[in-house]
C-alpha cells in the first residue's frame, strides 16, 4: 500500500474511531486535535467519548504503538479531516432570513494546519459533513497556503496532491461495526483522487466503495439525513393531526405500515443530535427558494418540542381544575429520558433536554428527571432532581415520556396524567 502513515485531523465521534480502525490494521496513525485533554486521554490509551467497543480498539492501538495523538500536524501520506461543521450562529439565533449558515472555519483551520506539512503525492480527504462546494473550497485553501504544490482544481489528474470528499455515514452507538460494513461514497475531485481514496479505505472497509465527484458526494450525505428528517417530520405532523382528531397515532402508523410499500417512521418529542437536525439546513441555506419541503420539515420538527410543552401546560390546567384545593406549586412533573435518542448518554441537541429545561423554568412545583444513562444532571437543569423510575412514577402528578429507553419500555405507569411522546405506555 502507498500509505505508510495516515493522519486523522479531528479526534471526535468520527475521527477517533476511524483513526483506531486504520491503526488496528497495523498502519501508523497520527491523530491531531486542538483539544489537549482529548490528546492526553488518547495517548494514555483511553477515550474521551462514549462509543461501544471503541475503548478496546484505542487501547490496543496506542499500546501497540500504531496510534498517537498530538496537537500539531506531522507529515503523513494521507490526511483525513473529520472536524465539526456547525452553524455560524446557533439555531436559536438564525440569520435575517431565518436560515442558519454553515461555519467552515474548522475545515479552514485544519487545511491551513496540514498545509504546512503537505508534500507531493499526498492525499487529503474531507470526511466532515459539508455544504456542496466545501471540498473545492478546502482545496483552494490548501493551494493558497502551498503555491509550490499543484492541486486538482488547477492541474486535474496531474496534481501533486489528490483531494476527495468521503462522507462518514455511521450511526452513533454502532460506529465500529458500521465503519467496516457500510458502503462508502468516494467523491474524488478527479478519477485519480477517487482511486487513491478507495485504496486507502479498502484497508478496513468491507462495504462497497462507490465513486462519484466531490459535489455529488457532499450532496449524497446531506440527502440521506434530509430524507430521514422529512420522514420524521411526516410522522410528527401525523401525531399532531391525530391528537386533534382523537386517533392513536401509534396504532395508525402500525396499520398503515402493513401496506407493502409504506414505512412511516416514529413520531417523538422532536429531532435531536448533531446530524439530522443540522444537515438539511446546509441544503436550505444554499438553495432557499428551491428547498421548500426540506425547509418545512425542519420547521415541523423544530416546532414539536414546543407542542409538547403546550401539552404539559394543558395537563397542569386539567390537574388544577380537578383539584381546586391545590396550586401549581403542589404539582410534581416527571420527565422520562433526557438523551437525544434511546439507549445512549448523549444529551447534546436533545429535544428532551430542551423540553425539561423549559418546564423547569416555567413550573413553580417540583420537576424530576429519570435518565438511566447518566449519573449527574447538567448545570442547565438546575433545580431538577435526578431520581429513580420508582420514585418518579409513584410521586408525580404529570408523567412525561420523552425518550423510549429500553428500561422504560419494560415498566408500566399507573398514576398521574400521562403524556407519552413515544407511544410506549399506550
Ligand atoms: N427519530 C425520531 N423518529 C424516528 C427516528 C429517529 O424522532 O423514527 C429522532 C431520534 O430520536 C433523534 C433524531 O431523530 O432525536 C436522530 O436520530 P437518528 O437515529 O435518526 O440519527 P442519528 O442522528 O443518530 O444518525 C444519523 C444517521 N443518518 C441516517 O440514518 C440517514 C447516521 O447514519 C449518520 O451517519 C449520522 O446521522 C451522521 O453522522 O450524519
Amino acid at each position: 500500500m502507498s500509505f505508510k502513515t495516515i493522519s486523522v485531523v479531528g479526534l471526535g465521534y468520527i475521527g477517533l474511531p476511524t483513526a483506531a480502525m486504520f491503526a488496528s490494521r497495523k498502519i501508523k496513525v497520527i491523530g491531531v486535535d486542538v483539544n489537549q485533554h482529548a490528546v492526553d486521554t488518547i495517548n494514555r490509551g483511553e477515550i474521551h467519548i462514549v462509543e461501544p467497543e471503541l475503548d478496546m480498539l484505542v487501547h490496543a492501538a496506542v499500546t501497540e504503538g500504531y496510534l498517537k495523538a498530538t496537537t500539531t500536524p506531522e507529515a503523513a501520506d494521507a490526511f483525513l479531516i473529520a472536524v465539526p461543521t456547525p452553524f455560524k450562529s446557533s439555531l436559536n439565533k438564525k440569520s435575517d432570513s431565518g436560515i442558519p449558515e454553515p461555519d467552515l472555519s474548522y475545515i479552514k483551520s485544519a487545511a491551513k494546519a496540514i498545509a504546512t506539512v503537505l508534500k507531493k503525492g499526498d492525499l487529503v480527504i474531507l470526511e466532515s459533513t459539508s455544504p456542496v462546494g466545501a471540498t473545492e473550497q478546502m482545496a483552494e485553501w490548501l493551494a493558497e497556503a502551498r503555491s509550490d504544490l499543484s492541486f486538482p482544481q488547477h492541474s486535474g489528474e496531474n496534481a501533486d496532491v489528490n483531494v476527495a470528499h468521503c462522507p462518514e455515514r455511521v450511526l452513533p452507538g454502532h460506529v465500529v461495526r458500521e465503519l467496516v460494513e457500510n458502503d462508502r461514497v468516494i467523491g474524488g475531485m478527479t478519477t485519480k483522487c477517487s482511486e487513491r481514496a478507495i485504496e486507502l479505505y479498502k484497508t478496513f472497509v468491507e462495504g462497497e466503495c462507490v465513486t462519484t465527484n466531490a459535489r455529488t458526494a457532499e450532496m449524497a450525505k446531506l440527502t440521506e439525513n434530509s430524507c430521514r428528517d422529512v420522514q420524521i417530520a411526516f410522522a410528527n405532523e401525523l401525531s399532531i393531526i391525530c391528537d386533534k382528531l382523537d386517533i392513536n397515532v401509534w396504532e395508525l402508523i402500525s396499520l398503515a405500515n402493513r401496506h407493502p410499500r409504506i414505512n412511516i417512521l416514529q413520531p417523538g418529542p422532536g429531532v435531536g443530535g448533531h446530524c439530522i437536525a443540522v444537515d438539511p439546513w446546509f441544503i436550505v441555506s444554499k438553495t432557499p427558494e428551491e428547498a421548500q419541503l426540506i425547509h418545512t420539515a425542519r420547521k415541523v420538527n423544530d416546532a414539536k418540542p414546543l407542542w409538547v410543552i403546550d401539552k404539559v401546560k394543558i395537563a397542569i390546567a386539567d390537574f388544577l381544575q380537578a383539584n381546586p384545593n391545590k396550586t401549581a406549586k403542589d404539582i410534581t412533573i416527571a420527565c422520562y429520558g433526557l438523551a437525544f435518542k434511546p439507549d445512549i448518554d448523549d444529551l447534546r441537541e436533545s429535544p428532551a433536554m430542551f423540553i425539561t429545561e423549559k418546564i423547569a423554568v416555567m413550573h413553580s412545583g417540583l420537576v424530576v428527571a429519570v435518565e438511566p444513562n447518566i449519573h449527574h444532571l447538567p448545570l442547565t437543569l438546575r433545580g431538577v432532581e435526578l431520581v429513580s423510575f420508582e420514585v418518579a412514577s409513584t410521586r408525580s402528578d404529570i408523567q412525561l415520556m420523552l425518550v423510549d429507553h429500553k428500561e422504560f419500555k419494560e415498566i408500566e405507569i399507573y398514576t398521574g396524567i400521562v403524556i407519552d411522546t413515544k407511544g410506549i405506555w399506550r
